[in-house]
């Protein structure tokens, strides 16, 4: 080969990858996911593996970029949601309690000892109410696509063992910006403040809340305990589903086989990030209580003492969700 037809050849070559990249980064397409927590926990890992399973199956063509710790809405999760429906955010791995200021249906579950285990949690989010919980979702612009779990929220304080509602008498406890649960821990007694996550760790720190409620996940990996919080109260008082969606506008301008995979991917995510959740919990508390922390169970009648207490909150909050979907999750959960 002479060297002016080699030097074509090259060019010609040269010309062709190069058009092939270019349209292949014009066809690639990236949407951002908004998380709270980060790939240090289970909810992080979770929209991690959605990536990689989405960035797998569409060989690079459709990615998504997680964006943990709240920074796409400066650290207020409760604005998660209407991020992502206004379309400031594409996609969201996010939580029930968190979106549930602009959809009040996600209160379900929030609502104190409604759902007792996993099973319960398990017929709601694949039953009829699911479905209405999901309907709900997608009537406020957001597509929503699968379930995970950031799990029961135990109860944590530095002051000591809490077996009855008497116990939470004025104790300062840092909730989650949504409204229903300052009525909750008021009709414990409790002093209820309102708090971000990112707030959350430093007031614990400096003492300016006494305790708070978290997922054993939560407290194991943000290591709960090392801030004074070394009485751990476990009363499965609430289960917090994670709920993987996209924006309406995102989810519009996609291809019908691009939809399938981030609905595929999504559940698949999800159902990993339960199972992992729920298995790895017995560590996790054999952990905390290596760490010194007392963790206090209660009987059946402690149990039923602070399922009396909170009852005033399912007659003011179940008018709030729509009595047809609690309705509906009860029957989910124990038939008509
Ligand atoms: O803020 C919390 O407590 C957390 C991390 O569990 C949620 O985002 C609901």
């Amino acid at each position: 080969m002479t060297s002016s037809r080699h030097l074509t050849r090259l060019a010609t070559v040269t010309a062709i990858s190069l058009s092939l990249s270019i349209s292949a980064s014009v066809q690639a397409r990236e949407l951002s996911v908004s998380t709270v927590l980060s790939d240090a926990f289970p909810w992080g890992q979770a929209a991690e593996k959605w990536a990689d399973l989405v960035a797998e199956r569409s060989d690079g063509e459709l990615t998504l970029r997680v964006y943990p710790n709240s920074q796409l809405v400066n650290g207020d999760q409760t604005r998660e949601f209407s991020a992502m429906r206004s379309g400031l955010i594409d996609a969201a791995v996010g939580s029930t309690i968190n979106w549930s200021p602009q959809v009040p249906e996600l209160n379900l579950f929030s609502l104190p000892f409604f759902m007792a285990d996993v099973d319960d949690v398990d017929s709601v989010t694949g039953g009829t109410a699911g479905e209405m919980v999901f309907d709900a979702i997608e009537s406020r612009g957001v597509v929503p696509l699968g379930w995970g779990e950031n799990g029961f929220r135990q109860l944590s304080n530095s002051r000591g063992p809490i077996d009855e509602p008497a116990d939470l008498d004025g104790l300062k406890i840092r909730v989650v910006g949504s409204p229903l649960f300052q009525d909750t821990f008021t009709a414990l007694g409790a002093n209820p403040t309102q708090m971000s996550w990112t707030d959350a760790k430093p007031a614990l720190t400096t003492g300016a809340v006494d305790g708070q409620e978290n997922p054993l996940s939560v407290f194991d990996v943000a290591r709960i305990d090392q801030v004074g919080q070394e009485y751990l109260t476990l009363w499965n008082y609430m289960n917090d589903p994670l709920i993987f969606a996209v924006n309406q506008q995102v989810w519009n301008s996609l291809s019908e086989e691009e939809r399938t995979l981030l609905r595929e991917t999504a559940e698949e995510a999800g159902a990993w990030e339960i199972e992992m959740t729920r298995e790895q919990e017995p560590e996790r508390l054999a952990a905390i209580k290596e760490r010194g922390v007392t963790v206090t169970e209660l009987d059946e009648a402690q149990h039923q003492a602070f399922v009396e207490a909170t009852e005033s909150v399912h007659d003011e909050w179940v008018p709030r969700i729509g009595s047809e979907i609690v309705e509906a999750a009860r029957v989910d959960m124990h038939g008509e």
